[in-house]
């Protein structure tokens, strides 16, 4: 009788053991599922790297270290990020003798991790330059020692890690002429090729971009643009690519033909294009917000198709990825709402349009 129930007790006990084994194991199934997508999964990612192109948002440090969501969906539908504003020369070097990569390592560590290349933004901008910077006279000399130790310092850092730099950010200003920023009125216009070549030859794997705005199209900027990049190429400076940043609205859409045929004469002189920093505002669109938002799924949707048929179009990139963080109502000062996931991470109508650009493509 007591052996029986010994047994009993034995097997009670060694079925909630097994059950309690099932349980933990389960368990640890579920938290450590990768939030990379899966093969197969229907995200942005895994189309996009069906259609090898790079698929990419703006991450914000603060977003990514305090949102679990935000890092889940980043990861699940993107496979390449640029950091917002942590690489930019504020941050990255805020005194003239020390430099600070925290943030930025942060950023570039979850990148590698989650198998995700980075576009590494900006080496030389005119904004988020920091006070040390700006309230001195510097001679030309000074100047151009302060830069190029600044380049040397931050592209050796990630050496081997940055899939693309933005090398110069915003230079180019009217027809023929560069914006004057402190690089360009103390140093002169040579800052240019010279950031370039520094920066090749800190890390010669590095692709390297001029980046701006107002230039995806046709017209005079995009024209100053093409004559800028070529007249680098002439003077063999290596350049590999130009970044269009495609900040636009449904108000005044970019004419996807013209945008084609500019991606087209850049790919005569040999050069990648990147969509780099897409958003697009609604706030001054007409229609209830559905329509508005419908119109703005066609502004992704037209954008993505024109990226997909062009053989050096290789990276698209949304400026952030969710209504929950994005400068653009700072920047307007109204709310709006740009971007491809709504506040609370669900797709909205322009994640499912890239969906089904990405899917239809070969057809
Ligand atoms: O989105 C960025 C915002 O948070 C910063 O305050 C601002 C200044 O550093 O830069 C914004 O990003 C800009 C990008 O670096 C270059 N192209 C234009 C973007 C929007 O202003």
């Amino acid at each position: 009788m007591l052996e029986r129930q010994m047994i009993l007790k034995w097997l009670n006990k060694s079925l909630s053991f097994s059950a309690l084994i099932l349980l933990g194991l389960t368990a640890t199934l579920l938290i450590s599922i990768p939030a990379i997508s899966q093969p197969g999964d229907t995200t942005l990612r895994n189309l996009a790297q069906e259609q090898n192109i790079y698929i990419g948002a703006a991450v914000s440090i603060k977003a990514l270290r305090n949102d679990p969501n935000y890092r889940e969906v980043l990861t699940r539908e993107f496979n390449m990020v640029t950091p917002e504003n942590v690489m930019k020369f504020k941050p990255i070097h805020p005194e003239r003798d020390r430099y600070d990569f925290t943030a930025a390592n942060e950023i570039v560590t979850f990148a590698k991790a989650n198998q995700m290349q980075i576009r590494g933004h900006t080496l030389v901008w005119h904004r988020s330059l920091p006070d040390w910077l700006t309230e001195t006279e510097w001679t030309r000399e000074e100047l151009i020692e302060i830069l190029r130790r600044h380049i040397f310092t931050v592209v050796s850092h990630y050496r081997g890690e940055i899939y693309a730099w933005d090398v110069i950010n915003e230079a180019v200003g009217g027809k023929d002429s560069l914006r004057k920023t402190i690089w360009q009125q103390v140093i002169g216009s040579d800052y240019v090729e010279l950031a370039f070549r520094w920066a090749h030859e800190a890390d010669p794997n590095a692709l390297l971009f001029y980046n701006d705005y107002g230039g995806e199209g046709l017209g005079e900027k995009s024209d100053a643009i093409y004559a800028f990049v070529k007249d680098l190429l002439e003077k063999d400076v290596p350049i590999h690519g130009v970044g269009l940043q495609m900040h636009k609205s449904i108000k005044n859409p970019p004419k996807p033909e013209d945008v084609a045929t500019n991606i087209k004469r850049l790919e005569e002189l040999g050069l990648e294009v990147h969509i780099t920093e897409m958003d697009v505002q609604i706030h001054n669109g007409t229609g209830t917000e559905e329509d508005r938002l419908v119109k703005q799924a066609k502004v992704y949707q037209d954008m993505l198709g024109v990226c997909l048929k062009a053989p050096n179009c290789t990276a698209f990139v949304t400026w952030g990825f969710t209504d929950k963080f994005t400068w653009i109502p700072g920047f307007v000062g109204q709310p709006d709402l740009p971007l491809i996931f709504d506040k609370s991470y669900r797709p909205k109508p322009a994640y499912h349009t890239l969906i089904e650009v990405l899917s239809t493509a070969n057809n």
